[in-house]
């Protein structure tokens, strides 16, 4: 069955209370990362063993790590990336040493997401975070820059901020050289490396899909349809190394038949944890994320979790971004609200999928860390 979960940005870095996550009905834990460590340095197990006591005070479980973020040299291979993958591999001992099982990690270059408005109003009053290829798509790093530093309304971009401008650059320059083939081949490299320890405190790697999931200036990105997943899923046998799927992500190409991606042989074992979400097709390259609400969307839920019931999905999900409703002031696309109104409809829709199927539901709440461990 979905285990119930929340992305949690830390006591620093959220306006959402463990409090408010532990009174949303079903919720068993949250995703967490240690956001103020860079890419590349490694994660004290004390300050995971300190993360991991302040949720579980507030009555919740860790059921994850989202993310231990892959340094940009890693996915480069540059010449220091078996030192940064020592680091990460220490970081993954400190996560596995304090019992917790679930790593979501991308290996995008440069960016993690792109969005082109991160409060598009919508109809009903509420905003959402937006995408629409057309102010964007063909421009070089340099005109996307001019184009923020001149706007007079405010214009920004997530991952471009101004200053980082002669970084972002020089690093977009850097992997428009390379193919989606060198990318893959250092993806391996990663993931021959890090396989062994993951084996050891039995990790379960989920990578995230390419958000969104096309090619987007000139970059190489391997993560973004069901051919994709099935190349990673070969690249290492270790059944640890896997996928978080996220609907809205491989969703925000209409292309990618999500219910049909969960149902591939070679992905289905490998989905070790979801983020369940909707996006709103408005154009070519053009979407905006809705509620989570299947007819509200151009995702069906129904079919996506259906599919997962299907395939024996035993795993931790959250429900992705949510809208920004009720005046909550919060980090784009990570309010309380609408995410909570997401996770109770993703409860009742496996509720209804099991129970029609004559499963039963839940299937056993006290082992919620028995599964997977
Ligand atoms: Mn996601």
């Amino acid at each position: 069955m979905m285990h119930m979960s929340m992305r949690w940005f830390g006591p620093q870095q959220d306006s959402v209370t463990l409090k408010q996550i532990r009174q949303v009905p079903g919720m068993e834990g949250v995703i967490t990362a240690l956001h103020e460590i860079p890419a590349g340095e490694v994660w004290p197990e004390d300050q995971v063993a300190e993360r991991k006591a302040m949720v579980e005070k507030a009555g919740l479980k860790v059921l994850g790590i989202e993310s231990i973020n892959v340094h940009e040299d890693i996915k480069y291979g540059a010449a220091n990336r078996d030192m940064l993958i020592d680091n990460y591999i220490k970081s993954l001992e400190a996560v596995g040493k304090n019992d917790i099982h679930l790593v979501c990690y991308n290996f995008m270059p440069v960016f993690d997401w792109t969005r082109t408005d991160l409060a598009l109003p919508l109809e009903d009053g509420s905003t959402a975070l937006a995408y629409d290829g057309s102010i964007i798509e063909g421009l070089t790093a340099e005109e996307m820059f001019e184009r923020i530093a001149n706007s007079s309304n405010g214009f920004e971009m997530p991952g471009w901020e101004l200053s980082r401008r002669d970084e972002i650059t020089a690093q977009i320059k850097k992997f428009q050289g390379m193919s989606d083939d060198e990318l893959r081949a250092n993806f391996k490299y990663f993931l021959d490396a890090i396989m062994p320890t993951c084996e050891k405190y039995n990790i379960k790697m989920g990578v995230h899909p390419d958000d969104p999931s096309y090619d987007l200036f000139g970059i190489p990105r391997i993560t973004k349809c069901e051919e994709d997943l099935v190349k990673i899923a070969r690249m290492n046998s270790s059944p640890l190394n896997g996928f978080s799927l996220c609907t809205g992500s491989l969703g925000s190409n209409p292309d990618n038949c999500l219910p049909k991606i969960i149902r591939n042989k070679e992905i289905a074992s490998r989905i070790h944890f979801a983020h369940i979400r909707n996006v709103l097709h408005t154009g070519d390259h053009q979407f905006h994320e809705s509620s989570h609400v299947s007819h509200t969307g151009s995702l069906d839920l129904y079919e996506i979790v259906k599919a997962l019931v299907e395939v024996g999905f035993n795993g931790v999900v959250r429900p992705d971004h949510g809208r920004e409703i009720w005046d909550e002031v919060a980090r784009p696309g990570y309010g309380l609200f609408d995410r909570a109104l997401g996770a109770t409809y993703l409860i009742g829709l496996e509720e209804a999928i099991r129970k029609s199927k004559g499963m039963p539901y839940p299937d056993n709440l006290n082992s919620i860390t028995a599964p997977w461990c």
